[in-house]
């Protein structure tokens, strides 16, 4: 080149930042009224879970006081948590179910 000096090209690898959306987990809240057998049929009903997989999540909620039952885009969080309070609601029991921002 024009002064003399060698070019030496040093290749750096940079990486788009490829956006993703944020991730909601979906958390269920223990009670001391709620039956068992309702909220493992809450589990299976809204989030697709095997008897045995909502039993499991179900006694987790139980002993440990909250348990991440899913976790989904902000949309999907939001319905899930409206289906699973009205369904309590409507059968009169006081389960809560809550998201967070992962
Ligand atoms: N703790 C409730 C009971 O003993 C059962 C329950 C589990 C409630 C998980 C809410 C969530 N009947």
């Amino acid at each position: 080149d024009e002064d003399g000096d060698d070019d030496v090209s040093v290749a750096i690898k940079t990486r788009p930042k490829t956006q993703r959306p944020p991730l909601y987990k979906v958390l269920l809240l223990n009670d001391d009224y709620t039956p068992m057998e309702f909220v493992v049929a809450v589990l299976e009903r809204f989030f697709g879970m095997s008897h045995a997989q909502a039993f499991e999540i179900m006694l987790t909620v139980h002993k440990k006081g909250v348990a991440v039952v899913g976790v989904f885009s902000h949309e999907i969080a939001e319905t899930k948590v409206a289906q699973v309070m009205d369904f309590a609601r409507r059968h009169q029991h006081p389960l809560q179910c809550t998201m967070e921002k992962e």
